[in-house]
């Protein structure tokens, strides 16, 4: 009896389709009212303090009734430009070590661009008719590696917990100064789709320093997740770009060991640790033939070469781009934002 109630209040495709067409009526109208404003080549809405794309928006709040989080998942967060890339190949790789043997030639980042093989969440910015994205999400084994630049607090609630509770977190911060220049090299490589130049590095850097830019205010997006690492050290692993450069093989290890997959003695006396931080190098990476040639066809049309997700990989890059006085503007304002947080940047 209640498996036959269960299935007369079951709704038919036709009511499905009505109910996708509200929620997408709902997210628009929600969207259009938005504060917007133009720059970084795109138009952003100001969204619960963060400068978003719309789409991207419109992909979060999409995520918080599709999304199917699992106990496992494994998020992997951060500000734009700050490696992503580069995390997306490490975790990979940790986490795929027993099914894809370092130095075989059928391992998957030899054939798949770091930002094709480890989807990003936002793919969900696409309409929710186009079930081929979400059930690609849904098809991937776990512990499912999910890259995001949401800020921790537009992470979708669940009843009593959230994804922030369940999944662990694993957070990497970039000096904002590199990033600020990676990301102003990444926009002024629209081939196409951008709707506003960003050629000027100055105006570039005087929205940067206001707090916008895509997923901006970059501190507030830092300290949110920092904060989260200080209280829940268990569920997020906050990481920063140079302290990985600078000791790879370290952070590698505690990478693995947070992912629940730990090197065995065996393995670090082999030199596996090594062997992974050699595979994932940034000079590895940008000589695999996948990742130099070729475009990505991202929202609004935008296309950018796959080879400028490998731009330079450097620590310090800022100083060949900007004055030590726009520096300067950036260290002040990062200063006083993150003035008695903890963290240093
Ligand atoms: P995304 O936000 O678009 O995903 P993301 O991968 O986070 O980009 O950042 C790209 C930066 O990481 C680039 O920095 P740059 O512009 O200063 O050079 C890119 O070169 C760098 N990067 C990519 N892969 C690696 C790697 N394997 N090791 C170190 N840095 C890397």
């Amino acid at each position: 009896m209640a498996a036959q109630a269960k299935d007369e209040s079951a709704a038919t495709p036709s009511e499905e389709r009505q109910e996708e067409e509200e929620d997408t009526n709902i997210i628009n109208a929600v969207v259009s009212k938005l504060p917007t404003r133009q720059g970084w080549s795109q138009s952003l809405v100001l969204y619960k303090n963060y400068w978003i794309n719309p789409l991207f928006v419109q992909g979060i709040l999409r995520l918080h009734t599709t999304f199917k989080p699992r106990h496992d998942d494994i998020i992997l967060a951060s500000n734009p430009k700050c490696g992503t890339t580069w995390m997306k190949a490490l975790t990979f790789t940790i986490t795929n070590r027993s099914r894809y043997e370092l130095g075989n030639n059928d391992h998957p980042l030899l054939s798949r661009h770091p930002q094709e093989l480890v989807p990003s969440l936002e793919i969900f910015h696409r309409h929710k008719n186009d079930d081929s994205l979400i059930n690609s999400l849904e098809a991937l084994p776990s512990p499912r590696l999910l890259p995001t630049h949401m800020p921790l607090s537009l992470f979708p609630p669940l009843s009593s917990s959230s994804i922030a509770a369940s999944a662990r977190i694993v957070y990497v911060c970039r000096e904002p100064k590199d990033a600020f220049v990676s990301l102003w090299h990444f926009v002024s490589k629209y081939r196409r789709g951008g709707e506003h130049s960003t050629d000027n590095l100055e105006s570039a850097l005087d929205m940067f320093i206001q707090g916008f830019s895509p997923y901006g205010p970059f501190w507030d997006h830092c300290l949110e997740y920092w904060r989260q690492s200080i209280s829940s050290p268990d569920n997020i692993l906050f990481l920063k770009y140079e302290d990985m450069m600078s000791e790879p093989v370290k952070h590698v290890v505690r990478l693995a060991t947070f992912l629940g997959v730990p090197f065995s003695v065996k393995e670090e006396e082999d030199g596996v640790p090594e062997e992974v931080v050699r595979f994932c190098s940034f000079d590895n990476l940008s000589s695999i033939r996948v990742n130099k040639s070729g475009e990505f066809v991202r929202v609004q049309d935008r296309v950018v070469d796959k080879s400028s997700f490998f731009r330079k990989g450097v620590v310090g890059d800022w100083v060949n781009h900007m004055s030590e006085e726009m520096g300067t503007k950036i260290d002040r304002v990062m200063e006083e934002k993150l003035k008695g947080s903890g963290l240093v940047l």
